[in-house]
């Protein structure tokens, strides 16, 4: 592979990198990709991918023509990027709705590319992400294979325009995570590898749609299936799904090694044009690390442009005692930095950021040492006074961008910096009350708030009413990473199961109970004082061993006798077994418990019983939870447990 950004010796393919368009919702305009032409140029890019997904002819209406007037402004754009020595790669996505096996669909698209090549464009794409994967019965007959259909269709157009020195192909399963079972197994990425022409480079998004990093030995291991390198489009700063995210943090976790292993990189950033100049520059910057070893300098993003002297003929001076004009302040360069720490990336705030998320929860949850007057009186409101003064900053800097002379970078970032401005106002709000002030700010937190006193619309509604609102608050609870795995139990892991109990017996309780307790049949069956069915009994494990069980009698009716327990005999013909189920506290995610119960209820359905039951102290609340949140268990009454003992229980 050539060096980044420079000219490849003869008979080599030179390293692409610049910006694919390739993001939903308004296309930028002709204006703006100019622009970006001339700014690939002077970082050092070379390529420029027309992909908007949401311009009629690029996908929905692929197969129609441009009209004249279309015809010149796209004629215009080719030369446009030729001048500035930014490679034009005109991409389309006939995914949608081609019927692969039809000639007339081939001819459809060769006739649209070769309009296209009139305009004075030599580079090519077709894309076939985000479709359907089923096929149409004519293609099913034809091709053995979504994959054949695709590359049938793609080597022929590819032959058809005298194979084009760059010609890309973007495969359905376009990231690991969408191949299966995985990349080195997925017979989709290999028949793409082995039958797609060798001069068509082949688009890969990393390990997912969204790549938090892209390892080397990820490459390596697509690029062996692929049987050639990969050109990433890379969408770590894209921000069509979700209009309340904009990313401004620096290309990253990528490592540089990467290069010499790969086709190329294409970053499909914010829909937002403006504000991708850190998503751009970092980008260069990363190209030319292999290339020169030097950090460019960055630049600034040309936000504080020079204010017009022209002041349309009004010069208009305030006499003595009237009120004087108003001047803007400047922006600060502390301001940009705490703009690109408040939308850094989408695995990660910046630090200021992560300080505020911080404080925040620190102030929230130590509130009660403001009435206390301890030591950690003081150190709340010291801190809580910090905090104050972070969003601050937030709400000047809001100020001084909303009075900067660029206003193309203003109003792609108004409704971002709008929103985080009253987010953050609202927590100043907050805190406030917390600590006892009721001024004009602490007032917006009352009972009957304006319309822009909260975050409002229904999707956000909708989302706070979900259970799992709020799991994907990425940055105070890391994405899971943990692999858990659930095996049958055998009499070896006793002791084990015997430690988890005990360790659960003593989180939340606290304190001792006044009397002696009759025992509980689960914890007989936990303490290993009766043995679990067989088949009927379950563990589940992590990276670090042990951390909860799953047991359960089909019929309990003997282990009642034995710890004589006076239960009448109508209950267990209702519910003849009985389950306890346990995890550790470091299982954050419920879906290990839900699999766990769900496979045991399913080996107890098979041994023929009717229900199953499991008996709780009344007064703990965390397992009676637990079980309210496996989802299948009810309040159950079972006639003849002694007071202090509830049992919930599950008809199968
Ligand atoms: C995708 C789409 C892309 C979109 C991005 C982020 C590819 C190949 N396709 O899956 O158009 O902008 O996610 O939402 O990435």
């Amino acid at each position: 592979m050539a060096a980044p950004g420079g000219r490849a010796p003869a008979g080599t393919k030179r390293f692409i990198s610049g910006v694919v368009e390739g993001f939903y919702g308004r296309p930028w305009t002709m204006e703006q990709r100019t622009e970006l032409f001339e700014r690939e140029q002077k970082w050092g890019l070379n390529t420029y991918l027309y992909a908007p997904k949401d311009d009629y002819k690029h996908r929905m209406y692929w197969r129609d023509l441009y009209t004249a007037e279309e015809a010149g402004q796209l004629i215009a754009l080719i030369s446009a990027a030729e001048r500035h020595d930014v490679e034009f790669v005109y991409a389309i996505s006939p995914g949608l709705d081609i019927t692969f096996s039809n000639p007339k669909e081939v001819a459809a698209l060769k006739r649209k590319l070769d309009q296209v090549r009139q305009f004075g464009c030599r580079s090519f794409s077709l894309l076939f992400d985000d479709i359907a994967t089923e096929m149409c019965a004519a293609d099913k007959r034809a091709f053995s294979s979504f994959a054949h259909a695709q590359v049938a269709v793609t080597n022929a157009v590819y032959q058809h325009l005298g194979e084009p020195e760059t010609f890309l192909f973007c495969p359905t399963d376009y990231c690991a995570a969408f191949c299966t079972p995985n990349v080195s197994q997925s017979s989709y990425l290999h028949t793409v590898g082995e039958k797609l022409l060798p001069g068509i480079d082949v688009l890969w998004t990393g390990p997912k749609v969204v790549s938090h990093k892209i390892s080397v030995e990820s490459i390596e291991e697509v690029s062996s299936v692929l049987k050639r390198a990969p050109v990433i489009w890379d969408n770590i700063h894209a921000n069509d799904y979700d209009p309340q995210r904009i990313f401004m943090g620096p290309f990253k976790d990528r490592p540089t090694e990467l290069i010499p292993k790969l086709g190329g990189v294409l970053t499909n950033p914010n829909c937002e044009f403006y504000p991708n100049f850190v998503a751009i520059h970092t980008l260069a910057t990363w190209c030319k690390a292999s290339a020169d070893g030097s950090k460019s300098n960055v630049e600034r993003a040309g936000l504080q442009k020079e204010r017009s002297d022209d002041t349309g003929g009004s010069s208009y001076v305030p006499g003595l005692e009237e009120n004087p004009l108003y001047t803007a302040e400047p922006l600060t360069l502390d301001d940009l930095r705490l703009l690109t720490d408040l939308f850094h990336l989408p695995y990660e705030h910046g630090p200021t950021a992560g300080t505020m998320l911080q404080e925040l929860d620190w102030l929230k949850r130590h509130s009660w040492a403001v009435a206390a007057e301890t030591d950690t009186t003081a150190e709340w409101r010291c801190r809580a006074q910090q905090f104050d003064a972070i969003c601050e900053a937030v709400v000047q800097m809001f100020n001084r961008l909303s009075n900067a002379p660029n206003r193309s970078i203003l109003y792609d970032l108004y409704d971002y910096i709008c929103d985080i401005k009253s987010g953050v106002g609202l927590a100043q709000a907050y805190v406030k009350t917390l600590g006892g002030e009721s001024g004009p700010s602490a007032q917006r937190m009352n009972d009957d708030p304006e319309p822009w006193g909260f975050r409002g619309g229904l999707s956000g509604e909708i989302q706070r009413m979900l259970p799992c609102h709020g799991n994907r608050d990425l940055f105070r609870h890391p994405p899971m990473t943990v692999v858990y795995s659930i095996r049958q139990y055998s009499t070896k892991d006793k002791l084990e199961v015997l430690r988890i109990f005990r360790e659960m017996q003593s989180v939340g309780e606290g304190k001792a109970p006044p009397m002696p307790q009759p025992p509980l049949l689960c914890d007989c069956l936990a303490a290993g004082e009766i043995s679990p069915s067989p088949q009927c009994a379950l563990v589940l494990e992590d990276d670090i061993g042990m951390c909860g069980y799953a047991l359960a009698l089909t019929d309990a009716k003997p282990a009642a006798t034995k710890i004589q327990r006076a239960v009448s005999a109508s209950v267990f013909k209702d519910f003849p077994s009985l389950v306890t189920i346990q995890v550790l506290p470091r299982v954050t995610d419920p879906s290990p418990a839900k699999r766990m119960i769900g496979q045991l209820l399913s080996s107890i359905r098979s041994s023929g019983s009717r229900g199953v039951f499991c008996e709780l102290r009344r007064d703990d609340r965390r397992m009676c939870d637990f079980y309210t949140k496996l989802g299948s268990f009810k309040p159950a009454q079972i006639a003849g447990l002694p007071q202090d003992i509830i049992a919930m229980g599950t008809s199968l």
